[in-house]
């Protein structure tokens, strides 16, 4: 299936004759399986016979999505979690022990924010932060001793863009066996796959675009077999068991048939929306890696095929952000991304609320930054109601 296009590896990927020839996927709801003796448990148990045993350690719904992941991402293998946070706390626990060194980038999302600066220290991981869009002060943070590093493609909530290949290509120069572990929830696979250009782990929010219908949370990890024996086995298995549920799979493999076109279709409203901001006088400043005005946009034009859903722009003062937010009617005031709804949301108070006031800045953003997930709407219905949403907070 490699040599398919992307459309069709959506799809078809990994897919297995189903059970009665049935078309979609079956749902197979069922926490464990019946061994045909106690010899076949025992073997299954030793390694010595595939099959399944139990839903927390495989499950033939959720297995047939992780081979259409591991497929679009182009890695060897994959693991399904419950949440994005699943994925990456499951993953960085499993590749990270007492002692080891992480160097990630300033600007995560909040929750990653926290487990790296508060949590993995509890542990005895020390953690660098750096600006990784900054080479010099990246290669100045690594060293030989280095276990891991982590950024995002498109980094939440501000939208820097890191160049992926120079990243990666520096990390294993100094340090030759550290994971360069990229989170590519903003992206997804259909934008950039960073497992081609050096990367060796991606993970993912499937909460977003790959399911992309708002109604499930989910999470991903890809990357070569070794690595993810030991995700799965340890990171999955005893340490967060953060299992997804065959229901919950079946929703993205659902989800999944429509990503390309999904994509293709928000990508395009997003460059009109941010065009429009870009234009207004209400907005400061606008952060799109597509717009040629952003510092990001040169990487991004040399590693992405196109520029993404997510928007970010920073109004002239809090109290007008904060009332854009309480006067939208198209948009809804919610979290999360990546669905066919454009959503709005303010960072520095929802999903960056982990971040002090100095890491805030730190990070290359502030308290008057909205971000903006650019559905699936038409696009002049969007700047409509951001328009008027502008107008009643701002005064026209
Ligand atoms: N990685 C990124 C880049 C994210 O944006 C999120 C969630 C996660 C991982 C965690 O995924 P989850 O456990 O929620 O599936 N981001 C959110 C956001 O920006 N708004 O609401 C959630």
């Amino acid at each position: 299936m490699q040599k398919e296009g992307i459309s069709t590896r959506v799809v078809h990927g990994g897919h297995a004759k189903n059970a009665e020839n049935s078309l979609s996927t079956p749902i197979y709801q069922t926490s464990t399986f019946i061994f045909d003796s106690a010899e076949q448990g025992g073997r299954r148990f030793a390694g010595q016979e595939s099959g399944y045993i139990y839903t927390r350690l495989g499950n033939p719904t959720t297995s047939q999505l992780e081979e259409r992941i591991a497929l679009l991402e182009g890695g060897e293998s994959c693991t399904a979690f419950s949440s994005g946070m699943g994925a990456i706390s499951a993953t960085m626990l499993s590749l990270l022990s007492c002692g080891d060194r992480l160097v990630a980038d300033k600007t995560l999302y909040g929750c990653t924010f926290s487990l790296f600066t508060e949590t993995l220290p509890r542990f005895g991981v020390k953690v660098e932060l750096v600006d990784m869009s900054d080479l010099d002060a990246f290669q100045a943070a690594m060293t030989p001793d280095t276990t891991a590093v982590y950024f995002e493609t498109i980094a939440n909530p501000n939208m820097k863009v890191i160049d992926i290949s120079a990243v990666s290509e520096c990390a294993h120069r100094i340090a030759p066996n550290c994971s360069v572990v990229i989170d590519n929830t903003f992206a997804s696979p259909l934008l950039v796959r960073p497992l081609s250009l050096g990367a060796d782990v991606v993970v993912h929010s499937a909460t977003k675009y790959l399911n992309g219908h708002g109604d499930v949370i989910a999470g991903f990890s890809v990357s070569d077999k070794e690595r993810m024996e030991r995700i799965r086995m340890v990171g999955l298995k005893d340490i967060t068991g953060a299992v997804l549920g065959p229901q919950e799979a079946f929703l993205i493999i659902r989800g999944l048939k429509t990503l390309k076109i999904r994509m293709d279709a928000i990508c395009a409203n997003a460059m009109k929306v941010a065009r429009f901001l870009e234009s207004c006088p209400y907005v400061d400043a606008v952060y799109y890696p597509g717009l040629e005005s952003s510092p990001c946009h040169e990487v991004a034009a040399k590693e992405m095929r196109q520029f993404g859903g997510m928007i970010s722009f920073e109004m002239h003062s809090f109290d007008e952000a904060k009332s854009t937010l309480n006067h939208v009617r198209l948009c809804s005031l919610a979290v999360s991304l990546g669905d066919a709804e454009t959503l709005i949301q303010h960072p520095a108070s929802m999903t960056h609320s982990t971040y002090s006031r100095e890491e805030i800045e730190a990070a290359g953003f502030t308290d008057r930054l909205i971000r903006l997930s650019v559905g699936l709407e038409d696009p002049e219905d969007i700047i409509a109601d951001l328009t008027q949403a502008f107008e009643a907070a701002c005064g026209k």
